[in-house]
């Protein structure tokens, strides 16, 4: 998850509301620890965020899907005095700027964080001088702090997707590589890079272990061969987190990379492009229509709750159509 704190620009008509929402989304999750009102501030800024025009009155926002009484009326308190008391109160508060500085470390996590400000590391001053306290992956998170905080201009996402796309090719040309998240999405910056990767040899059904599990750590050896991979955060069979970076004229970047078995592509591209919210209301629809979907699969659910066999998928495209939703396309897909 990108931990950018304002990801709405002004380019969006709604923008300030969509970044004060996503600031009492942070608080939730990481100070209060309460992950459904985080989804629910985090719901209402992915669908004011897509609205067209500015929104003038808390009335008018809540005729919107996700958003009610409680958030009209934080409109209505920003309209009419430029800011929300209670941001004011939580700003005030040097504990609660602690713990969400720390949580912007990838790796902390809330839990994480609230820990190492009970023991007074409140700042990135005291965790550099505290790495003993950390794993692997937070050390890590710590020395790229400014940079993964720096958003990815797409041109360099492309630019990033064309040496992978060269250097695992040269592995196996058979191999298929695909940029998703923001950037699948059309975004014209991206938290990250989310690549996934898949090759006809692997399926789910092939109990070819040795041969799964090398796939990914081969990719991997290669890429940091080449230097493109600067670090590795954690690394296992299907799932990689790390670094790489363009050249030396560019910061670091954060990678993820996922392989997924060759009949799994689909419903795996699906969720890995997101948004992590559109993900969201679609698996709620898919349960209503009597399926369950997840990264892997799709499954219809019979009366018992208990999930059948995977439906055979050959496009995404299908997957709209078996649970009855309507087409989006991925730039249509950010709430
Ligand atoms: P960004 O990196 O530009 O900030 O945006 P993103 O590409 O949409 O977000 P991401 O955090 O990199 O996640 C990539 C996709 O993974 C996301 O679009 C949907 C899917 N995803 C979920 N839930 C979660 C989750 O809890 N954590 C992460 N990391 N990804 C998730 O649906
Ligand atoms: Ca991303
Ligand atoms: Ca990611």
């Amino acid at each position: 998850m990108s931990k950018r704190k304002n990801p709405f620009t002004e380019d969006n008509p709604n923008h300030d509301f969509c970044n004060f929402l996503m600031e009492l989304a942070e608080y939730e999750k990481n100070v209060s620890r309460d992950i459904h009102k985080y989804n629910v501030y985090r719901k209402a800024a992915a669908t004011l965020a897509d609205y067209p025009s500015r929104i003038k009155s808390g009335t008018e926002a809540k005729c919107l899907k996700g958003i009610g009484d409680k958030i009209g009326k934080k409109i209505d308190e920003f309209l009419a005095t430029g800011k929300l008391q209670k941001l004011e109160n939580i700003h005030g508060d040097s504990k609660n700027e602690a713990i969400n500085l720390l949580t912007r470390v990838t790796g902390i996590g809330p839990a994480k964080a609230h820990s190492l400000v009970k023991e007074g590391i409140t700042s990135l001053e005291e965790l550099n001088k505290n790495t003993d306290k950390l794993t692997h992956h937070q050390i890590i998170g710590l020395k790229y702090f400014e940079d993964f905080e720096k958003k990815i201009p797409r041109q360099e996402v492309a630019a990033i997707e064309k040496l992978l796309v060269k250097y695992i090719k040269n592995i196996d040309p058979e191999y298929k590589i695909s940029i998703c998240g923001s950037y699948r999405r059309g975004k014209s910056e991206s938290g990250d890079i989310d690549t996934l990767i898949t090759h006809p040899s692997w399926t789910s059904d092939k109990v070819d272990k040795k041969h799964k599990n090398n796939m990914l750590k081969n990719i991997v050896n290669v890429l940091e061969k080449c230097g493109l991979i600067t670090d590795t955060l954690s690394l296992g069979e299907t799932k990689f987190m790390g670094a790489c970076r363009l050249d030396l004229e560019h910061p670091v970047r954060r990678l993820d990379i996922r392989l997924t078995p060759h009949d799994q592509y689909y419903c795996s591209i699906l969720y890995f492009t997101g948004s992590d919210v559109f993900n969201k209301s679609m698996r709620a629809h898919a349960l209503e229509q009597g399926f369950t979907l997840n990264e892997y699969t799709l499954r219809p659910v019979g009366s018992t709750g208990v999930p059948g066999e995977p439906v055979e998928i050959s496009s995404e495209e299908d997957i709209f159509d078996i649970i009855d939703y309507p087409y989006k396309k991925p730039e249509d897909r950010n709430s």
